[in-house]
């Protein structure tokens, strides 16, 4: 049956709780688990349940709905799926009603079934619904039935909500934030994922086409208790490098191509996020040793501008700095570095930002700025920090030595009071550190030992 580690359900009491004192009295919360999407006849995708949900809850199964209460006292409820042996033979196993309060630690659980009967009873005398207005289209209508129906009875003495307030505003700043039992869970998250990626490496030199090197990465996840992937793997050898979220994992390896690999793997509902580039061969050929040694410098400049009181654009800046004036140093660019960092030249072959805040979501929720300016790292955050160069065969004016050359490494940081902590550490990382630990997995070493 279903199994909560007591701080864990701790954690989830405590976040409904801070929620709850947000928001006015006279407020109702409503948060959907989502449910099952058809992938083919008679197949569902893998479900996995809404970030919001899970963070308040720590319940997984689809079709369900919770819902706080603040009026004169404070109350929990939620609508699952009703028991039952048959659904549950073929299907799996539900907690229903029964023990859901108790597993929970809620106030009360209902079927989902009866979800309209029982919210329109809760929402007499609430004056305030939230609702995350980013997703879920469909709870938003159905929220706007249920004042409909209630408007239609104060003609005859009753009462309707008069506000329908964007609940992300709360809940997705709470999640920027991160408790020990985040940063627990995304360190968990953060190991497993280094030793996919360590799997990977391995592979590579005795593997064929990408999706074996994504068979292994995946495999250790798996094996090392991991449910499922926290975003569908990246693996891009070659020319595909040069396309950022290229997840067919379908063509064959050559043996001069670079490997990139962005994957991670999810822990208690929380996400990994790791780029690792790596060549086929186990060699860099000089190109690529000059573009990787490039971009992981560039890395390196803006991790070290990630601290309290400092932000995004500064890590950015910094990153984009060091790229530009290698740029330059290479002969990709041209001209100084003050016009090329104004005309953003290096945008190029450097096409996305720095990264982003990690947590639930791979690309957690949260803004980036407030008020129009860039919010401040606080301790608790995490966040990735992931910059590239891509050069592809479409940059005709480029030397066609340079073609083909996709890079990104990317690693996760957890803001701290005195800086910025890389919580996936244990990976090869320069140049010769990962010549050096590939040739262990070498196929068939010469005398020189290459
Ligand atoms: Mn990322």
């Amino acid at each position: 049956m279903l199994k909560i580690s007591l701080e864990q359900l701790e954690f989830h009491q405590k976040k409904r709780q801070q929620l709850m004192a947000f928001l006015p009295d006279n407020s109702l919360v409503i948060v959907s688990s989502g449910e099952e999407l058809i992938r083919n006849r008679d197949v569902e995708f893998p479900f996995r349940v809404d970030s919001d949900f899970m963070y308040l809850t720590g319940f997984e199964e689809p079709d369900s709905v919770l819902v706080l209460v603040k009026k004169s006292t404070e109350e929990s409820h939620l609508f699952v799926r009703a028991k039952d042996p048959e659904q549950e033979t073929w299907q799996g196993r539900r907690l229903g009603v029964l023990a859901a309060p108790d597993t929970l630690r809620l106030d009360c659980a209902h079927e989902i079934d009866g979800l309209d009967e029982g919210v329109l009873t809760l929402l007499e005398g609430v004056e305030s619904v939230y609702v995350s207005f980013s997703h879920s289209l469909e709870l938003l209508g159905t929220v706007h039935g249920w004042i409909q129906a209630l408007k239609e009875k104060v003609r005859k003495g009753g009462d309707a909500p008069k506000q329908v307030c964007d609940l992300d505003v709360y809940l997705h700043e709470m999640r920027v934030i991160k408790s020990e039992f985040e940063v627990q869970s995304l360190r968990k998250a953060a190991t497993i994922s280094v030793q996919g990626h360590l799997a990977a490496m391995k592979s590579v030199q005795s593997s064929v086409f990408e999706f074996q090197v994504q068979a292994e990465l995946e495999a250790e996840f798996l094996r090392l208790g991991s449910p499922r992937v926290a975003f569908n793997s990246i693996v891009a050898s070659g020319k595909n490098a040069c396309i950022l979220h290229y997840t067919e994992n379908r063509s064959e390896i050559k043996k001069d191509d670079l490997v990139l690999v962005d994957a991670g793997a999810e822990w208690q509902g929380y996400a990994g996020d790791i780029t690792t580039t790596f060549p086929a061969s186990g060699r860099f050929n000089s190109e690529q040793a000059l573009l990787y040694t490039l971009v992981l410098a560039a890395q390196q400049a803006a991790i070290d501008a990630i601290k309290p009181n400092e932000t995004y654009d500064v890590a950015h800046q910094a990153a984009i700095k060091v790229l530009t004036q290698g740029l330059l140093d290479l002969g990709l660019l041209q001209g100084d570095l003050d016009t090329a960092l104004k005309e953003e030249s290096y945008k190029r072959f450097f096409m996305h930002g720095t990264g982003h805040w990690l947590g639930m979501d791979v690309h957690d929720v949260g803004v980036y700025k407030q008020n129009q300016s860039w919010r401040v790292f606080k301790a608790g955050m995490v966040v990735t920090v992931e910059p590239g160069l891509y050069i592809s065969e479409e940059h005709q004016d480029v030397d066609e030595k340079w073609h083909n050359i996709g890079i990104r490494i990317e690693d996760d940081i957890l803001v701290t009071p005195s800086g910025g902590e890389v919580l996936t550490t244990g990976l090869p990382r320069t140049v010769e550190e990962i010549e050096t630990w590939m040739r262990q997995y070498r196929q068939n070493v010469n005398s020189e030992g290459f």
